[in-house]
């Protein structure tokens, strides 16, 4: 078990691999050692056989209020490039295979609300605070703002929202596509955030970890090549012995036991 300065991670349900980050006195800002912590909990999740889905949450105040301001403000065009600064944010998107929720309460701005969008899905309470006003700040969305909200919200709303720096709230985040559920509270996002890390966790690692590179694929890949895509590691699926006991148990009408083999 890994000490984090920066978040806390916990098992609160049987599957379910949770990551908080703890940075409260700069409101979840994302500094580098913040996403370095993260990557390494990240990733001992995905490597833990007991894992089979992943909650990544903040504090009822703030997910995360941007990336670290006090650390950018001094850094020039050569440091950035030369370390390229925030790639190491996209290890979320490349190299994890199992699911992550984000669960949203509280500011999610500029990095913040990249994150939320690299996660592969958003639940969030309707008081949250989205928004990428980086525009405020002389500079521009940095870790996909500008792709993954586009295609989340559509050209017309993310170009309104990525020039004015406007805020907007979970109920339009639900509302527009940028988050699959809305909840009333902090509390009431946490059980439901829970439950369906949960139901996930329940199923077959093999097959879930499947469906969310497909998913993902669509938003890369041309419909015709998406769809061949799909078709492929679908095929693949048979190889697969979770497959057999899946579809065995469905006809024998018992309750399938898992191997994620
Ligand atoms: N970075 C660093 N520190 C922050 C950040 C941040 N993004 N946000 C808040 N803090 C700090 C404040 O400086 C303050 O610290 P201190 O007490 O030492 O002054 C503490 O958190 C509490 O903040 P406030 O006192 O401002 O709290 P309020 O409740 O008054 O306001 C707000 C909350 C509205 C969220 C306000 O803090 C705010 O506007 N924060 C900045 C939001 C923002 O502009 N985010 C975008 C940042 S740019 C960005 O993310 C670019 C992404 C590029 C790609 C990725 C690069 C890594």
């Amino acid at each position: 078990i890994h000490a984090y300065q920066y978040l806390t991670i916990s098992e609160p349900r049987p599957g379910v691999g949770q990551a908080t980050l703890n940075r409260p006195m700069a409101l979840n800002a994302l500094s580098t050692p913040l996403i370095a912590e993260l990557n390494l909990a990240l990733a001992a999740f995905d490597a833990s056989p007991s894992i089979g889905s992943i909650v990544l949450t903040g504090s009822p105040k703030a997910f995360a209020a941007g990336a670290d301001i006090k650390e950018m403000a001094p850094l020039t065009f050569s440091q950035a490039y030369t370390t390229s600064f925030i790639e190491s944010w996209s290890h979320l998107t490349t190299s994890i295979k199992k699911p992550i929720l984000a669960a949203v309460s509280g500011y999610a701005l500029g990095g913040g609300c990249e994150l939320a969008l690299m996660c592969d899905m958003v639940y969030c309470t309707a008081d949250a605070t989205f928004g990428q006003p980086e525009i405020k700040l002389g500079t521009i969305p940095g870790a996909g703002g500008s792709q993954r909200l586009t295609r989340a919200v559509g050209k017309a709303r993310a170009m309104e929202l990525i020039l004015t720096g406007k805020f907007f709230s979970g109920t339009e985040a639900e509302k527009w596509g940028v988050a699959a559920r809305v909840f009333a509270t902090h509390d009431e996002l946490m059980v439901g955030a829970l439950a369906t890390a949960e139901t996930i966790a329940g199923y077959s690692q093999v097959a879930v970890m499947a469906a969310k590179e497909v998913v993902n694929k669509s938003q890369d890949l041309a419909l015709r090549d998406g769809v061949e895509y799909e078709r492929r590691v679908f095929h693949s699926l048979f190889g697969s012995k979770d497959q057999k006991i899946g579809m065995k148990a469905f006809v024998e009408k018992q309750k399938p036991e898992w191997t994620n083999e």
